[in-house]
């Protein structure tokens, strides 16, 4: 693999992974709506709108590998999820298929199985539980990678993110908090390994308390080395300090779930 695509390359996720792959790579190039502000002289960067279907297919030209994180990262109006989340990721397959791209790695999120209870551990093999308009697109993105496999062989990995962080920052990120080279790890995994064809892993660490079984990204050799539970006593201080969410402390999807929230008025 030697000319991979970063999308969404400036923000939070984008900006650590360029860091951590520069090199490991020959050709990163990076996308965005705007230039990333720590890009180096001579680093490769193209501006691309994901609602734009033609700015999409100048970013992935000449690419083998995509990385996609770009899009909408929490919880919007349904016209913005609409047009970053829905049509931009429609935009980023279509183009990486008629480009010849081999390989997707697709930032999806835990947010589209975000209404599963904390208390039951769950694999990749049980239905989506979107907690969100923001979850229901990530779901979208698998249901598109899942298509643009079996139909175009487009080798896709969707890693169900959960929270990239220097260390894990309230209770519920004790269970869902990725160690950024660990993510790394995972996205290599996706571009490199020869019998990807599609596979949904989670991105997370070693967690005691992970809500997932993370053994399909096992199974492809994943060796995450990041442990939540070393950081439970700051975790538990700084949830000590968080107003209280009673819906939001019954799933997995936290304040995600508890936003708009009704369901118990109807029943
Ligand atoms: C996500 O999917 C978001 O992109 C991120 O900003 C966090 O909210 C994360 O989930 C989380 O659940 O902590």
């Amino acid at each position: 693999m030697q000319n991979v695509l970063i999308t969404g390359a400036a923000g939070d996720i984008g900006t650590r992974l360029r860091k951590i792959l520069r090199g490991v790579y020959p050709h990163l190039r990076a996308s965005d709506v705007r230039k990333p502000a720590d890009l180096a002289a001579g680093d490769d960067f193209i501006a691309a709108d994901l609602a734009d279907l033609a700015q999409v297919e100048k970013a992935v030209a000449g690419m083998e590998g995509v990385i996609h994180l770009g899009g909408h990262s929490v919880e919007g109006s349904w016209e913005t999820i609409l047009n970053a989340n829905i049509i931009g990721c429609y935009n980023l397959f279509e183009a990486a298929r008629r480009a010849g791209v081999k390989r997707v790695v697709f930032a999806s999120s835990n947010h589209a199985i975000g209404f599963y209870p904390r208390s039951q551990r769950i694999g990749v093999d049980v239905r989506v539980r979107p907690d969100s308009r923001y979850g229901v697109s990530k779901a979208f993105g698998e249901a598109l990678g899942s298509l643009y496999a079996d139909k175009h062989g487009l080798r896709v990995t969707c890693l169900r993110i959960g929270n990239v962080a220097d260390m894990p920052v309230d209770e519920r990120r004790l269970s869902i908090w990725v160690k950024p080279e660990d993510l790394a790890q995972l996205m290599r995994i996706g571009l490199e390994h020869p019998d990807i064809h599609f596979e949904i892993f989670y991105g997370v660490s070693d967690n005691a308390a992970s809500f997932w079984d993370n053994s399909r990204a096992a199974h492809f050799g994943y060796q995450p080395q990041g442990r939540g539970e070393e950081y439970r006593e700051a975790a538990m201080a700084a949830q000590a300090k968080l107003p209280p969410d009673p819906i939001g402390a019954r799933y997995q999807g936290g304040p995600f779930c508890s936003a708009e929230y009704d369901a118990d008025k109807r029943r």
